[in-house]
C-alpha cells in the first residue's frame, strides 16, 4: 500500500521543479532562521525592521519574477508563490512588505514604465535599498477604486497631485509611492518620491492585525512631479488591476502558508496536551478539526499550483485568481480560528503565534478585494450580471 504523507497528502513536493524547490528551500531557511526569531517582538511592539528589505533583496526575494537585468531572479509564478508561502508561514505582515514591493511597485514600473524609469528604480527596489508603496485605496473609496478623488493636473514641466490615500502598506517608510490619480478623468500612475514638497505619509497606529508591517496614509497637498514621473503604459482601472492580479495570486499561496503554520502547531499541541488522561488529539472533535485543516490546505495548495502553472503559460483568466485569493484567505482564517481554539487558553498568548496569524488573516481576507468582492467578481463572470452597484 502506498504510504500516506499526512502533511503533504497529494505530494506537492513532487509537482514542483528542482529550481522551484531550491528557491523554496532558500526562502524557508531565511524565514525560519531570520524572520521567525524577530516576529514575536515585532508583533508585540508594532515594529517593522527596515533591514528585512535589504536581507530579502540580497536573497533575490524581491521582484523575483522580473528579468535579471533589472535585479529580478527570472523566476516563474510558482516560485513566487512558494516564496510568499514561506514568508507568510512566519507572518502575513512580512509577506505584505515583500509582495507590495514585488507586485505592486516593481511590477508596474516594469510593465508600464519606460526604460529610464526601469533603470532608475528597479535595481534599487530589487536590492531593498529603496522601499516602495502602492496608493490606490482612499478614505471614501476602497472596494470601488474607480470613484477615487485623487487627481493630477497638468502644469508647466509636469503635474500637480492632490488627494488622500488610506491603508497603504509600507507608506511611512517608503522612498517612493506609486500613486493612482485621475488625469483628465482617466486613472493614471505616478512615481512620487517621498521627499517631494507637500507629500506626507503618516503612520496608522493601533492596528490589531499585521502589527509587524507598517501601514499609513498618503497625503498629497499640491505635490509637483515632473513629466518623467508618469508611467506611460497605464491607463484606466486595468492599470492597478494588472498589479493586483499578481499580488492577489501571491496572497493565495501566502495565506495557506499561515494556515499550514496554524495547522501544524495545533497538530503538535493536540498530541502534547493531556486532558482527561489522554491527548486531546485522541478525541473525535479535535481530530475532525485537524482533518478539516488538512483537507482545505491540501486542496487549496493544488489550486494555487494550477493557477501558477496557468500564469506561467500566460493562459490564466483573472477570475481564477479571484477563486484562489478568496478560497485561500477564507479557509486560512477559519483554520487559524480552529487552531487557536485547540490551543485553549494558551492560544491567546503571542508566544504560541496562532492568534497573531488569526488577527493578520482578518486583514488579508479584506485587502486586495474583500472575500465578498471576489464572490461578486465571480458571480458576475458566472451570470453576466454585475451586482456591485
Ligand atoms: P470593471 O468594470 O470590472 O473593470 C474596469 C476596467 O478594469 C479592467 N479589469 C481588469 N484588468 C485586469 N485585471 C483585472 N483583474 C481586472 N478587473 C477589471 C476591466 O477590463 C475594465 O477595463 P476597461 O479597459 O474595459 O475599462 O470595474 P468595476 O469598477 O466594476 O470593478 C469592480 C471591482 C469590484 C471588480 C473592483 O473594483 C475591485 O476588484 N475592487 C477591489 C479593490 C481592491 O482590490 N483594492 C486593492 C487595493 S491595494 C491593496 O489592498 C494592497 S494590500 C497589499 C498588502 O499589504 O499585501
Ligand atoms: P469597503 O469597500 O468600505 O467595504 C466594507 C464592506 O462592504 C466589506 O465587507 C465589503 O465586502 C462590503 N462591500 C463593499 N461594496 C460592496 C458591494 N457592492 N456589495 C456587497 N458588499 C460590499 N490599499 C492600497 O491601495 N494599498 C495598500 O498597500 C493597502 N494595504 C492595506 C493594508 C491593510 C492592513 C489594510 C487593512 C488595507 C490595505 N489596503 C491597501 C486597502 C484595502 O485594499 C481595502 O481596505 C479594501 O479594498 C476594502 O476597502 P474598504 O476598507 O474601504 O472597505
Amino acid at each position: 500500500r502506498t504510504a500516506f504523507k499526512w502533511d503533504d497528502p497529494f505530494d506537492l513536493e513532487s509537482q514542483i521543479t528542482q529550481e522551484e524547490r531550491l528557491i523554496r528551500d532558500m526562502a524557508r531557511d531565511y524565514c525560519q532562521s531570520s524572520l521567525m526569531s524577530r516576529v514575536l517582538l515585532a508583533g508585540r511592539h508594532e515594529q517593522f525592521d527596515r533591514e528585512i528589505m535589504t536581507e530579502m533583496g540580497a536573497l533575490g526575494l524581491l521582484g523575483a519574477t522580473l528579468p535579471e537585468a533589472y535585479g529580478g531572479a527570472d523566476a516563474g509564478h510558482v516560485a513566487y508563490g512558494l516564496i510568499a508561502r514561506e514568508v507568510e508561514r512566519v507572518d502575513s505582515g512580512y509577506r505584505s512588505a515583500m509582495s507590495v514591493q514585488s507586485s505592486l511597485v516593481m511590477h508596474p514600473i516594469f510593465a508600464y514604465g519606460d526604460d529610464a524609469q526601469r533603470a532608475m528604480y528597479l535595481p534599487e527596489l530589487a536590492a531593498g535599498r529603496m522601499i516602495g508603496c502602492f496608493g490606490l485605496t482612499e478614505p471614501d473609496h476602497g472596494s470601488d477604486p474607480d470613484g477615487m478623488r485623487t487627481r493630477a493636473d497638468r502644469v508647466e514641466g509636469g503635474y500637480r497631485l492632490n488627494g488622500n490615500k488610506m491603508w497603504i502598506t509600507n507608506s511611512p517608510i517608503a522612498d517612493i509611492a506609486i500613486v493612482w490619480a485621475k488625469l483628465d478623468g482617466v486613472i493614471r500612475a505616478f512615481i512620487v518620491e517621498a521627499g517631494a514638497a507637500g507629500y506626507s505619509a503618516p503612520k496608522i497606529e493601533g492596528k490589531l492585525a499585521l502589527r509587524a508591517s507598517v501601514t499609513g496614509e498618503i497625503v498629497l497637498d499640491d505635490v509637483f512631479v515632473p513629466e518623467s514621473a508618469l508611467l506611460p503604459g497605464a491607463r484606466g482601472l486595468g492599470g492597478p488591476f494588472g498589479c493586483l492580479n499578481k499580488a492577489r495570486y501571491g496572497i493565495a499561496w501566502g495565506a495557506l502558508g499561515a494556515a499550514e503554520f496554524c495547522w501544524q502547531a495545533a497538530h503538535q499541541y493536540a498530541l502534547d496536551r493531556i486532558q482527561f488522561g489522554r491527548p486531546i488529539a485522541a478525541t473525535q472533535l479535535v481530530q475532525r478539526k485537524l482533518v478539516e485543516m488538512q483537507v482545505e490546505i491540501t486542496l487549496g495548495l493544488q489550486a494555487c499550483l494550477r493557477v501558477g502553472r496557468l500564469l506561467d503559460e500566460s493562459r490564466c483568466p483573472v477570475e481564477n485568481i479571484s477563486i484562489v485569493k478568496r478560497n485561500s484567505c477564507g479557509k486560512a482564517l477559519a483554520i487559524a480560528r480552529e487552531a487557536r481554539d485547540i490551543h485553549g487558553g494558551n492560544g491567546i498568548s503571542d508566544e504560541f503565534h496562532v492568534m497573531r496569524h488569526l488577527c493578520n488573516l482578518e486583514a488579508v481576507n479584506t485587502y486586495e478585494g474583500t472575500h465578498d468582492i471576489h464572490a461578486l467578481i465571480l458571480g458576475r463572470a458566472q451570470t453576466g450580471l454585475a451586482a456591485f452597484g
